[in-house]
């Protein structure tokens, strides 16, 4: 039973701190660009960015070439190479 407290508080603890890094992160992309993409500002609270000139929906669009320094949220780099809408 005691093995198993212990464990649940570490999860518990884990996620605390996973939420806590969440908040981390939006307070620095609290100029309102998207902190996961460099050379271009995209607005996180956008549901979706497709490339300009390209086939996605939208509804808002980024002019590339922009740099995936993050997490590819929305797609935009296709290859994976790190560039996306190149
Ligand atoms: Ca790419």
């Amino acid at each position: 039973m005691r093995v198993l407290t212990l464990g649940l508080t570490a999860v518990l603890a884990l996620s605390t701190m996973g939420t806590s890094s969440c908040h981390d992160d939006s307070t620095s992309a609290k100029g309102g660009c998207d902190p996961n993409y460099k050379g271009a500002c995209l607005d996180p609270n956008v549901s979706d960015y497709d490339c300009a000139g390209g086939t996605g929906d939208g509804p808002k669009y980024v002019e590339g070439p922009v740099t995936v320094v993050g997490t590819d949220v929305y797609g935009l780099d296709r290859d994976g190479d790190g560039i996306a809408c190149e």
